[in-house]
């Protein structure tokens, strides 16, 4: 097995891997995973609003959720931005999410073809270990989403996360496993930070920038690790 840690999905080969698991810790992935515990029938995913407009719009309306998010605000139309606080059971159970965010539902789009995608944020990321230990997939690349094509902190701490966690556990080597050298940094940022996540998200500038909207219960919420036993799962292209 080899395990690839791409910082944004702009930097991922074009072929595809066996398992593709795309990151958006603040906050699409940390949401999606938080929705589907709640319940949620489904999250569908798009890069873009009119498109989301269009497809819901068929679905019965009391079985739908809109979510719509750019900048960090919520998208105007749409029925709730991206906080993970506000999925809760009374307004998801039972019913498909629409969803649009600025870069994690990109992620996704990038990666759908792959014959496994999950997504994972830190809440989750033990049932993301689990599904690796025990499919142990021939190739596995986990896809950070970024800000915009560029770097995200909190991304990578989680990409390490979920690597340390499956090489530890499996006791294989580190070097047998790695296939780029991104999966040493992601790991070593992990081993640093794991103790303070709170803190480095309040460090990386998407953090700040929620700081700035005044997100600030999210990004604690955010932080937390293996709180929910949920694998987020595509099951159509677009739809975990
Ligand atoms: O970029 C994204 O996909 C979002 O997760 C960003 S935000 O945290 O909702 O602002």
């Amino acid at each position: 097995m080899k395990l690839f840690v791409y910082h944004t999905p702009e930097l991922t080969p074009t072929d595809m891997p066996e398992c593709a698991i795309v990151v958006d810790v603040l906050r699409a992935t940390t949401t999606i995973a938080t929705a589907l515990n709640a319940g949620a029938e489904a999250v569908q995913v798009f890069s873009d609003v009119q498109e989301l407009m269009e497809v819901s719009e068929k679905w019965p309306a009391d079985k739908r959720v809109r979510i719509g998010e750019r900048g960090g605000n919520k998208v105007e139309g749409c029925d709730l931005g991206n906080s993970p606080l506000n999925v809760t059971s009374d307004i998801v159970e039972g019913k498909r999410l629409f969803m649009t965010t600025t870069n994690g539902t990109r992620a996704l789009q990038r990666v759908q073809t792959a014959p496994v995608v999950i997504t994972s944020a830190l809440v989750n990321r033990r049932a993301v270990v689990e599904y690796l230990i025990t499919k142990k997939p021939e190739t596995v690349w986990i896809v950070g989403s970024g800000w915009q094509g560029s770097y995200s902190l909190e991304d990578t701490v989680c990409a390490g996360a979920i690597a340390e966690s499956f090489v530890t556990e499996m006791g294989y080597p580190l070097a047998d496993v790695a296939g780029n050298d991104e999966v040493y940094g992601a790991i070593s940022l992990y081993l640093q930070w794991q103790s303070q996540l709170y803190q480095l998200m309040n460090c990386a500038s998407h953090g700040q920038r929620l700081v700035g909207l005044k997100c600030y219960d999210d990004l604690k919420y955010c932080a937390q690790t293996d709180t929910l036993d949920v694998l987020p799962i595509q099951s159509e292209p677009g739809v975990l």
